[in-house]
């Protein structure tokens, strides 16, 4: 007879935990999905979380397997470094993030910030256009996103340049190491990141790498807040450095009251909505990764263990 396993959700909102646990239920074998809130944590073998994960790991000693529902999984590893972690990797939370790349880099390509600064000033200028095919974009990261959204911004018709840790064959050139680190940022006016955030990268965005793009560039972040110094990043949009700031993720979420990004005039702040995660969309991903593993499998998408 097969053996039955605990499959606990542990979101911070009880909705949310509800929704997972609703999507999950029927799906896997064998399994009783639970909300880890409400059992023994010793319990749980394997758990669905976000990041940061909305529970203390520590508790969950017992875990053996964790799915992310969150493309990044930076908290959740520093919360349980030596348990297996796979991050989600799914079609439509590519088509999102490839979506907003695209919109932000169109937005501030055309000038839409610095046209709603004119329009709160009652200033009718019209600036100089550039088409796509002039205008260097770099992209910070080649993985599982950065890949599909530097491929659709050249589709698109932008000089794109990436920038990875190791070599990739690509499409687009891909540089890697310092010097490709200052080539690209040399000749970006749109840098778009993408990075995992690791020791490696946190505050990589900082007033070294800001003063090395062209004056008058622009950064998107849909990354992780921590790789963003955040008062280099004021000091260059001040000097006019850099032009604009299209961020959708910060060091501290919700992105705290009085924090300067919120008034900003340079600064476009979003909370976070780049690619959600949808419990309907993501539960057969979910439940198909947790199956491999309680399978003796590789779950795809590892990312330690
Ligand atoms: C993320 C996500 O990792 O939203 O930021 O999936």
């Amino acid at each position: 007879m097969s053996r039955h396993h605990v499959v606990g959700v542990a979101f911070q909102a009880a909705d949310l935990r509800r929704g997972w646990v609703e999507q999950l239920e029927g799906r896997l074998e064998d399994c009783e999905v639970v909300d880890a809130w409400e059992v023994d944590p010793s319990s749980v073998e394997v758990l669905v979380v976000g990041n940061p994960p909305g529970a203390s790991l520590a508790d969950f000693g017992c875990v053996d397997f964790i799915q992310s529902t969150w493309a990044g999984v930076d908290r959740v590893i520093e919360d349980a470094p030596s348990v297996p972690i796979a991050r989600m990797v799914a079609p439509r939370l590519t088509t999102l993030m490839r979506e907003f790349v695209l919109a932000a880099v169109l937005m501030v390509h055309r000038s839409l910030p610095a046209y709603r600064r004119s329009q709160t000033e009652e200033v009718w200028r019209p600036r100089s256009v550039a088409a796509a095919n002039e205008r260097p974009v770099g992209v910070l990261g080649f993985g599982e996103l950065g890949r599909p959204c530097s491929l659709a911004l050249a589709e698109f018709g932008f000089d794109v340049v990436a920038w990875a840790r190791r070599p990739h064959r690509a499409e687009i050139p891909v540089l890697t190491g310092r010097d490709g680190w200052n080539e690209l940022l040399g000749r970006s006016r749109i840098v778009v990141n993408l990075l995992p955030l690791t020791d490696e990268t946190r505050g990589i965005l900082d007033g070294t790498a800001f003063a090395r793009m062209p004056r008058g560039s622009s950064l998107v972040n849909v990354a992780r807040g921590a790789h963003v110094v955040d008062s280099d990043l004021i000091d260059a949009l001040d000097s006019g450095q850099l032009s604009d700031a299209i961020l959708d993720v910060f060091a501290e979420e919700p992105l705290p009251p009085g924090h300067p990004f919120w008034r900003h005039h340079r600064v476009t702040v979003l909370p976070h909505v780049a690619a959600p995660s949808d419990p309907a969309d993501l539960a057969p991903h979910v439940a198909t990764n947790i199956e491999l593993f309680l399978a003796g499998e590789i779950p795809r998408f590892l990312v330690s263990g």
